[in-house]
């Protein structure tokens, strides 16, 4: 059910403590903070800092993918793939949408990204090899996606909760058409399986990088749980997804590259190996193996767009002033 912000408007409460006291009562009746509403800054901060880091990495994620489209062995895994690359930049779309409402626009975040001064996911600083790869992502990272993103359909701010009902329909039914190629390519020639595990092999570690550092090195993940941004620490979600995925790798005939990957009974969940945390922060950090070109990438693309904008800007200028076209302008003088 769709929940509403039942905050009063800024003027019918006084004071910065009333303003705070309010913003507390809303997020401890699991309520959700509109834009309209009164917010603290580190609030503001927080979610235009997540939700910036989300849209691109759904903007920077159409590139390895994409990277593929040319070469779908079939026209009908051109058309799903050529969808989904589709959709994803539909996503980073809504996504920058609800970071316009906390006053943060595109085009600014836009320039943050190519100039390299915020974040997208570190999985797609990986290259794409082989085709096994369109259904490892589909299996693997959208996988990862979905778990980390279906407790955020419940996130206390409404604009990115609302998106993520959205993203998370798409993206399972992006997880589907992964795991349906690789089937398809198990029941195919050796060479065929063959691909599919080596493709398992290099990603299935950088999909666990995609929860996040451990919860003892996170320093945004207890302040953005408090204020009902994230549901599960970034150690839960982790934990939730090998335990969807081990029994799906075994259905699918793969072997995940982990040795120490087994059941645990005391647990009721799979014990795994460490994460390489130090390779993570390389990655993070710039030095991964293909975020230099990911980012030449993207700039390019913005340049090459420059006169589109320029278009588009000088018609939604025309349209402004000219009450034929009702414009803004014209139906407010009207
Ligand atoms: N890569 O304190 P925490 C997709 C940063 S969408 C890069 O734990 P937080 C769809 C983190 O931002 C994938 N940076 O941070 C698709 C923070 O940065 P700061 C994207 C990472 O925010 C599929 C610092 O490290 N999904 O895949 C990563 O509480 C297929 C400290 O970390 C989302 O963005 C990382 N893996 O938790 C598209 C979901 N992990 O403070 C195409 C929404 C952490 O220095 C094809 N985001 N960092 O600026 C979240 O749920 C959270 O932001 C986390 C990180 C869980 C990612």
């Amino acid at each position: 059910m769709e929940r509403h912000s039942e905050n009063p408007s800024t003027d019918q409460l006084d004071s910065e403590n009333e303003l705070s006291e309010h913003f507390e009562a809303t997020i401890a009746r699991d309520r959700r903070i509109e834009p309209r509403d009164w917010m603290p800054e580190g609030y503001r901060k927080t979610m235009i800092r997540q939700i910036a880091q989300h849209a691109h990495s759904e903007i920077i994620g159409m590139q390895p993918e994409g990277n593929w489209i040319t070469r779908a062995p079939s026209l009908r895994r051109k058309a799903i793939l050529l969808a989904k690359v589709q959709d994803e930049a539909g996503h980073g779309m809504y996504l920058y949408s609800a970071a316009e409402t906390l006053g943060a626009g595109r085009a600014g975040l836009t320039r943050m990204l190519i100039t390299g001064r915020q974040k997208y996911s570190s999985i797609f600083n990986y290259p794409t090899l082989s085709y096994a790869d369109v259904g490892v992502i589909g299996w693997l990272v959208d996988g990862a996606a979905i778990c980390n993103q279906v407790p955020l359909c419940r996130s206390s701010y409404g604009p990115y909760a609302r998106a993520m009902v959205r993203i998370c329909k798409e993206e399972s039914f992006h997880q589907r058409q992964g795991y349906e190629l690789l089937l398809t390519m198990m029941r195919g020639t050796a060479g065929q399986r063959a691909m599919v595990q080596e493709s398992v092999d290099r990603f299935w570690w950088p999909s666990l990088m995609m929860f996040g550092p451990p919860d003892d090195q996170s320093p945004n993940t207890e302040r953005s749980m408090a204020w009902g941004i994230k549901r599960h620490t970034n150690d839960e979600l982790r934990q939730r997804f090998v335990d969807m995925t081990v029994p799906q790798a075994g259905k699918l005939g793969v072997t995940l590259p982990d040795p120490g990957l087994r059941w645990n009974a005391d647990r009721g969940h799979y014990d795994f190996g460490e994460v390489d945390w130090a390779e993570f922060r390389a990655v993070v950090g710039g030095a991964g193996p293909c975020n230099a070109e990911r980012i030449a990438r993207r700039r390019a693309a913005h340049q090459e767009g420059e006169w589109v904008r320029e278009a588009a800007m000088a018609h939604a200028a025309k349209n402004h002033d000219d009450p034929e076209r009702g414009g803004a302008a014209a139906e407010a003088a009207r």
